[in-house]
This record gives structure tokens, sequence and C-alpha cells, in this order.
């Protein structure tokens, strides 16, 4: 039998095979908070120093963030190393959002030696029952492997199950002494994941379905993405004018400046395209699993059955049926969906003929007047938004984690496509506040020659603002952190003002001096209250050659883009009076 291994590799410790499979699979970079339970790996990396870096983060959290944003970067699993119990409790809420976000990641997680299990040992915990599919959201798989030279295996699995059907983690665990036996283990080649196509009849019945429409609707989304399959997604839309939408913080998978583009079906929705998706007759859903966020709490898609005619693409076979019976399921990549629609046959007469030509233009007008806004002083969030649109270098990365202020950035930044720049918008799907920094802390040392932006509550900021250190600690340089500082978790503020208007409790907030925190971290710092004086200090900031934070010290009655505390808390008001 021949085998394109390399030919019986000398004996040498697991921990350094582990190290030695993960460079052959093209990771350069990982993330982690350094164990006693791993040292074996550690010295691997010390080993292999030249080839793969180990960046030591602050807080596990930040590490599998960082992780998680790597996976959305590369589209190769992000890697995280940390220890056991405390280190993996830790790292669980960068776990739940790639699960969420289908993000393809990998976690290893240090474990007692093998004769120490099941006692409770020194920080303890079973990850197959804390992670295992059966929670149905921390990980595809739990892996715990028992015998060094069987690492091969596993690696090649983990990888397997990260990328392939809908991406998301995977958990691999170490135990202590079997890092340390020595193994002839060989090093597998790089691993592709394994695509599955759309069958022809399939997509004859969505071109017969789509020629029959009036008022078709495409809604992008979901993990798999390529700049391939996001290019044959144009030109598919192109092909057959058809309105684009963006699902929930999936909006750099096609062109936000398209004329094609209808806007993003997420929080805080333009109303105009709310409507749109509930008058639509056939809505072609590329990709997204349309969670609770893109069908507006499954209201403009009404669950298990829709109004509107749903085809649904998905990578997942179980995503398919799991919430909505579609019209038509199936079951693909995106790369190879999106290659099938754009070599679909175009109707003939030509393409401007079609029914919704006109819709799929006011779709666009409606999109681009919402980017219209009212100006409000003295700090206005949409021209802070604007304003970075427009001096930050085109293909400049953008992160957030979970708050109001996200909603000024999701609605008033245009964009770019995946193709253009690879990934710009990283944002947690799963509402994870604390994602936005370190997720730009890894864009940033991954791609130092890109700048990026992260936008943070100041809730948001405090949850991992410790990650400045490894900014700072690893040489960040194109980096800009910008604090919306509005004293209250704002989002909580709104909800309780809606529903128990004028009770305020435990959302209000003491906080630090934000500028004088990034200066003692090592960061360059701006403190701006007014409009005007925001363009100056980012000027600044790209002058640079180290990170800055733009404290921004906003009214808390600034609530969102379309309102502020006090009109939600007035109409509360009325309404309960009615
Ligand atoms: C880790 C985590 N904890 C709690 C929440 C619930 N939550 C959602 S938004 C929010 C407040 C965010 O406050 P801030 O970052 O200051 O932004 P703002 O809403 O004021 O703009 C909270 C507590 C969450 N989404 N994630």
């Amino acid at each position: 039998m021949t085998s394109n291994l390399s030919p019986s590799p000398a004996p040498r410790l697991a921990g350094h095979v582990l190290v030695e499979a993960l460079i052959a699979q093209g990771i350069h970079t990982v993330f982690g908070v350094p164990g006693e339970s791993y040292l074996a790996v550690l010295d691997g990396f010390h080993e292999h120093a030249e080839k793969i870096r180990f960046i030591a983060c602050r807080q596990e959290g930040g590490a599998a963030f960082m992780a998680e944003a790597q996976g959305k970067l590369t589209q190769r699993p992000g890697i995280c190393f940390v220890t056991r119990g405390p280190g993996a409790t830790n790292a669980s809420i960068g776990l739940h959002t790639a699960f969420q976000d289908s993000t393809p990641m990998i976690l290893f997680i240090g474990q007692v030696a093998s004769d120490q299990r099941d006692r409770e040992a020194f920080q303890e915990l079973d990850y197959r029952q804390m992670f295992g599919p059966g929670t149905l959201g921390f990980a595809k798989w739990v892996g715990e492997v028992h015998d060094a030279d069987r690492l091969p295996e596993y690696i090649a699995r983990a990888f397997h199950t990260a990328m392939q059907g809908r991406p998301g983690p995977v958990v691999i665990v170490l135990p202590e002494d079997m890092l340390t036996k020595m193994t002839a283990a060989p090093v597998l080649p790089r691993i592709e994941p394994a695509q599955a196509w759309p069958t022809p009849a399939a997509l004859a019945s969505l071109r017969e379905r789509l020629m029959a429409a009036k008022r078709p609707l495409v809604i992008v989304g979901g993990g798999g993405w390529t700049p391939e399959a996001c290019t044959a997604l144009q030109a598919f839309a192109e092909a057959w004018q058809l309105p684009v939408g963006c699902a929930f913080r999936f909006q750099d998978l096609f062109d936000n400046r398209h004329p094609l583009y209808a806007g993003d079906v997420g929080i805080g929705i333009n109303p105009k395209l709310a409507k749109r998706v509930m008058d639509a007759d056939l809505i072609l859903a590329i990709g997204p699993r349309l969670g609770e966020m893109t069908t507006g709490g499954y209201t403009l898609l009404s669950a298990p059955r829709p109004v509107q005619q749903l085809i649904h693409i998905h990578a997942g076979a179980e995503e398919l049926g799991r919430v909505y019976t579609a019209d038509l399921m199936i079951n693909a990549s995106m790369s190879c969906a999106a290659q099938a629609l754009a070599s679909m046959p175009v109707p003939v007469p030509a393409p401007d003929s079609v029914a919704w030509a006109a819709e799929a233009r006011t779709a666009n007008a409606d999109y681009l007047a919402n980017l219209v806004h009212q100006p409000v002083s003295p700090l206005d969030m949409a021209e802070v938004v604007k304003t970075l649109g427009r001096l930050m270098p085109e293909g400049t990365v953008f992160t957030n984690g979970a708050g109001n202020y996200s909603g000024w950035l999701h609605r008033f930044h245009q964009y770019p496509a995946l193709q253009q720049h690879g990934r710009t918008q990283l944002a947690p799907t799963s509402g994870a506040m604390g994602y936005g920094v370190p997720a730009a802390v890894a864009a940033s040392l991954l791609a130092p020659e890109r700048w990026v932006v992260n936008i943070a509550g100041d809730g948001d900021f405090l949850m991992t603002g410790q990650e400045l250190a490894t900014a700072t600690g690893y040489g960040a340089k194109r980096l800009i952190s910008v604090v919306v500082d509005n004293g209250t978790y704002g989002t909580i503020r709104m909800h309780q003002e809606r529903e128990y208007p004028g009770r305020v409790s435990g959302s209000d907030l003491f906080n630090p001096d934000f500028a004088a925190l990034a200066l003692a971290y090592g960061w360059a710092a701006a403190r701006v209250a007014r409009t005007e004086d925001f363009e100056p200090a980012l000027q600044a900031a790209l002058a640079l050659d180290k990170p800055t934070l733009i404290h921004l010290r906003l009214s808390s009655d600034v609530s969102t883009s379309r309102s502020t505390l006090t009109a939600i808390s007035e109409a509360a008001r009325k309404r309960l009076a009615e």
C-alpha cells in the first residue's frame, strides 16, 4: 500500500507533535492563556517559535474571542489554548460565540492526568458533559485524546468538523500525561473541508420558482463564505437583478455600495426593509440559519411555515427544517451554491425586464434614504460613524460587541464585500458583550498592515478591556478603540424604560477615566465631547505609530439612532396608562 505521509518521523513529545500538526494546517498564530496542564505543548511552541507564535492573552474569554475572530477572518479554524477548569470556563463565551456565529474554531484544553480522572482532581471537569453536542450550543464535537499515537486522527477530525457543514467550534481535551508521551505520529497534510453541491433538480426547481416570483428578496448570511463564493453571489444577483439583504452581523458578504443592496436584516432594521421582507413573495435565504435576530423575533418570517415562499440554502443539513419548513431546502456549501446560482441560465429577454426590476431599485433607494440622519448635538454618533467611513482606509476592519451603540455602526457604516477586502465586520451574532476589543486585537496582530477600529460601549469595553495590554505587548499599531461612554448599560436601560418606565435598577455604571486607562496601557488617548472634535482626534490617531483609544462622552439620553430614552419612556408611560 502506498502512503502520502512522510516515512516514519522520529519519536518526539506528543506536545510537539500537536504544534507541528497546527503548522501543517497553515496556523501561524494561536491565542491562549498558559497553564501547567499543557506545558509540553508550550514547549512545542518554543521549539517551533520561528513558524508559529503563541499570543499570551490576559483572560481566557479574550483569548477565545481572539481565536473566534481569527476563524472569521481566515475561514480556517481559529486556535485557542487554555488550561483546565477555570481556564475552560472563562473560555466558554468564545465557544458559544463561535457556535452561534457558525465560525470554525478549535479550543484545546489541558486536562488532568489520566490516572487522576474522575476523582474531581485539581480543576478537573468533564468537557464532554460541559460542552458536548448534547448542550446544543457550545461545540460541534468534543474529543479527548488518550493515545498520543492517535493525535493526527483527532486533529484531522477537529479541522474537518470545524469547517464542514455548518462551521463551528470543536473542543479537543489533552490529558497531561498523554502530552508528555513520546510518539512517532506523522504530520498530516493540510485539510480542506468536504463540499456539498446542490443537485440539478433542486436548481431547476429554484429557477422555476424565481421565474414565477413577483417580489423576491435574497437574504445572505451564515458561515462558510469565501471570496469566490461572494463574487459568485454578486454575479448571480446582478444577472437576475435581485435585491440583496444581509443577515444580522453578516453585512460584509455583499458590497453595501452596490445598487442591488437592500440593507441589513438585523436588530434595528430599517422599517421599510422589514416591510419588504414581509411583503416578499419569495425569500431566497442563502446561508443564514434564520435566527431570532434576522427574523425580527420570528415575526418577519413566521415559524414554522412563513407566509412567504421560502427557499432555504444551508451547508448544515441539520439547520434545514430545524425552525422553518421551507418550500425548497437545499443542502449545499456556500461556494458550491453560489457558483451553481451564478451559472444558472438567466431569463430571456434581458434581466432588466424581470418583474421585480423596479422593486430592486426601490429597495436600494430605501436603504440609501436610511443612511440620512437627523443631526444630534453635542455629539452625533451617526457623524462619528460616517467620519470613520470617510477617513479610514478602504478595507479597515470594524469590530464591536453588544450594546445599543453598535446600532449606529450597523446602520450607517457601509461595509465592502468579502471578496474585496476579506471580512471587515467582526461582530458577534451571539450578542456577546466584550467581543470587540479582543477581536480588534486579533485582527491587528494577524494583519498588521490593515487598520482596525473597535467601537465599544462603556459597559462592553470593560468586560475585556485588559486585552489592551496584549495589543501593546505584541506591538499592535494600526488599531483604534472608540469607547462610547453614556454612563449606563444603555440597552438594558432602554428595555427598562419600555417595560418599567422610570424604575432604574442595576443599569447605572461607574466608569474610570478611559483615556487615563489607555495611557496606562501604553496607548495614546483622546477625549471627545463634541462632534467637531472627533475628526481631529481620528486624524491624530491615523498619524500615530501606536494604538489610540478615543473616549466619547455621550448623554445617557441618546439611546438609539432612532429614539431617545425620554421619548421611549414617555411612549411606555402612555401605553401603560391606556
Ligand atoms: C456578556 C454579556 N452580558 C450581558 C449582556 C446583556 N446586555 C446586552 S447589551 C447590555 C448593555 C451594554 O451596555 P454598553 O456596552 O454600555 O452599551 P450601550 O447599550 O449603553 O450602548 C447588556 C448588559 C450581554 N449581551 N452579554
